[in-house]
């Protein structure tokens, strides 16, 4: 990736994939499989565009906060268009006490938009902007605090929650659950093959906990919900997200410090999830499995012995690391756990999007080179393959969706970095 020809013409590819993906009002995933806004997809295009189009990017942070319910939660998908390919669409979701006009799924994701948006304001500060949609960002954090924060992490109340769907963390906790019946033909199979996505069961079984979220308005009662795990990923971006708030909060003359209050609560929960025997962070209620997830919430400690571990884990062979003749990296469960699996999802491939926050952890931790390594490496991957959802590590084979958002997105945010 070092010829500037090279860099351009990538950088050109990932605006236009962006471009093709951009509906005008959002941004969908990707061009078939994901045809509505996603939450924390959103959060990365806003990353990617803030080089190329800060002003579309202030767009979707809006197109986003639209979503927004009374209580605060931002939900994992808005549905803007309600008549939409996509199963569960907005028919099975269903409606809710406090959920806007536009039709939402009913539960949240990583919360990744204060960080996207500070990003934005590094690069175009706009300060009406910035005052349109600090409250509705930290009405959001507020609701996760109110109603998910136990113990120091966020519980998850369901596998989508986490963004990593079927990431062996939450087997455990989905065992002893229902599956529930599936549509004739599943629609994530119209476009993507079957070894790729998550098995019937395991969808089954995503389905009988949204109808029992859906029974309860999606707010369970304390200790009645049929899934709840304590999730040290999403609690590390949640405390890198108070932080980023605070830095906003600052920049506008208001006080920051209900944000650092909250992180400090997170950073406490995320200290005691630490496992130094593992060498990861442990989710309350999960299942202990090397995933890139449970090492990734070093992401919310930048000074904390755990990165260390995540630059030794990703370079590590053994662990998420490359070799001869598995070259991409990180996986995201590690190669040497008997649950890898290297084209089924979150069980095994790369993603861009976990290289970037990866990258973005060694940096701050100040593991440099690791991190640079690591940018180069998925430049390479993009580069020699395309924009894809995710990737088979041994072979590079693009996998999921083709002409991804979030990967475009990242691609224009690490091209700019090794530029500097
Ligand atoms: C995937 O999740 C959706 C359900 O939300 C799906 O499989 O249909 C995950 O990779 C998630 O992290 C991502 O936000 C979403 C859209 O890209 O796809």
């Amino acid at each position: 990736m070092a010829r500037p020809d090279a860099r351009s013409r990538l950088l050109a590819e990932a605006v236009d994939v962006l471009g093709s993906n951009d509906t005008g009002r959002f941004i969908k995933p990707g061009p078939n499989q994901y045809p509505s806004q996603w939450n924390w997809d959103a959060a990365f295009n806003v990353i990617g565009l803030s080089h190329v189009d800060p002003a579309r990017a202030r767009q979707e942070v809006e197109s986003l906060l639209d979503g927004q319910w009374d209580d605060g939660m931002v939900p994992h998908i808005v549905f803007h268009e309600p008549r939409v390919d996509y199963f569960p669409g907005p028919a099975v979701w269903g409606r809710a006490p406090g959920m806007p006009s536009v039709p939402t799924s009913g539960i949240t994701q990583p919360p990744l938009l204060s960080s996207a948006v500070s990003r934005l304001h590094r690069l175009a500060p706009n300060r009406p902007f910035l005052q349109r949609v600090l409250d509705p960002i930290e009405h959001w954090h507020r609701w996760f605090h109110r109603t998910r924060v136990m113990g120091g992490l966020v519980a998850i109340l369901h596998p989508w929650e986490s963004g990593m769907d079927n990431s062996p963390r939450w087997d455990r906790a989905l065992r002893s659950l229902e599956s529930a019946a599936l549509p004739v033909q599943r629609r994530d199979h119209v476009h993507v093959p079957a070894e790729q996505r998550p098995t019937d069961h395991d969808y089954g079984v995503y389905l009988s906990i949204v109808d029992s979220l859906r029974e309860s308005g999606y707010r369970p009662e304390s200790g009645k919900a049929s899934f709840q795990v304590g999730d040290v990923f999403l609690t590390a971006i949640l405390s890198r997200a108070e932080l980023d708030l605070a830095g906003l909060r600052s920049s506008l003359g208001h006080s920051p410090t209900s944000s650092l209050d909250r992180r400090a609560l997170l950073l406490r929960g995320l200290e005691s999830a630490w496992d130094e025997r593992m060498r990861l962070f442990v989710d309350h209620g999960g299942d202990v499995v090397p995933t890139i997830g449970g090492l990734l919430a070093a992401y919310g400690l930048p000074g904390h012995r755990s990165s260390r571990h995540l630059s030794d884990g990703v370079s590590d062979p053994a662990s998420f690391g490359p070799d001869r003749v598995s070259p991409w990296y990180p996986t995201s469960v590690a190669r040497s756990s008997s649950l890898f699996d290297r084209r089924r999802y979150w069980r095994g491939p790369v993603w861009v999007n976990i290289n970037w926050l990866t990258a973005v952890a060694l940096d701050w931790a100040g593991h440099r080179r690791t991190a640079e390594a690591l940018c180069a490496s998925t430049l390479d991957l993009i580069a020699e393959h395309g924009f894809w959802e995710y990737y088979d590590p041994v072979s590079g084979d693009g996998l999921g969706s083709d002409r991804f958002s979030w990967t475009a997105a990242l691609t224009i945010d690490l091209l700019s970095r090794s530029a500097a």
